[in-house]
């Protein structure tokens, strides 16, 4: 049977939040305070402009509309920064051999990121050509924990959202997988992802057999 497979980008494939709390926190710096990497994890899977209100809420600070425009690109300049020294040692471990099985079985494969350097940093790191289709955050309107740009992943790789399954490592996505009516497994902390349908600490914890079964539900 053919099933669709998939993957939210950081947090799941490469640890892209390191560079983007770098960024959010030097333009935090240069207004002039600061946050912590608790609420950092508040940011994960949450799309850029969303990420911003919360940032400038915690300084209490407000900005004119021009401003915040503003601050995206200087944020986003920074991080690009980053992602441009990227490369495939950033891969998160046995991302490609989960890739390469599925590809093997004859799967459906996508992306279903927030992020609108999804493709970018797929290249960098080389594992553009394992997708089958790519949705972020250029193609949806509603960001996690809305549906859609898992229901749009599942519509481009021609599967049914009760024949796929979600890769997550944030509470949004996970929740929006589960409103796809699709399979999510968290990636990450039991504690923090317990409304996924299975949770692993990462892809090494993952078997062949696991997948098999996930082919054949
Ligand atoms: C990622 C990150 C978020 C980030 C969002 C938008 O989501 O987890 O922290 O704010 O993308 O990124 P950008 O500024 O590059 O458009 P995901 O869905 O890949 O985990
Ligand atoms: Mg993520």
């Amino acid at each position: 049977k053919r099933k669709g497979f998939i993957f939210d980008l950081d947090g799941v494939i490469v640890d892209t939040a390191k560079y983007h709390f770098l960024a959010w926190k030097n333009l935090a710096h240069s207004m002039g305070f600061d946050f912590t990497e608790t609420q950092n994890e508040q940011l994960k899977g949450v799309s850029r402009v969303d990420s911003l209100n919360k940032i400038l809420a915690w300084g209490n600070t407000t900005v004119s509309e021009d401003k915040f425009q503003a601050l995206m690109t200087l944020k986003n300049d920074e991080y690009l920064g980053y992602i441009d020294k990227m490369n495939d040692s950033e891969i998160l471990i046995d991302v490609p051999k989960v890739l390469d099985f599925l590809k093997q079985n004859n799967q459906g494969i996508a992306l279903g990121s927030a992020s609108k350097n999804a493709r970018r940093i797929l290249e960098k790191v080389k594992l553009i050509s394992k997708f089958d289709a790519i949705v972020d955050g250029n193609d949806v309107s509603k960001a996690k924990p809305d549906p859609e740009v898992f229901l749009n992943a599942a519509s481009a790789i021609t599967c049914d959202p009760k024949d796929c399954v979600v890769f997550e490592d944030s509470v949004a996505g996970v929740q929006a997988a589960n409103r796809a009516n699709m399979i999510s497994i968290g990636i990450g902390s039991r504690a923090v992802l317990h409304e996924a349908d299975y949770v692993f600490n990462d892809f090494s914890e993952i078997s062949e057999g696991f997948i098999k079964e996930l082919i054949n539900q």
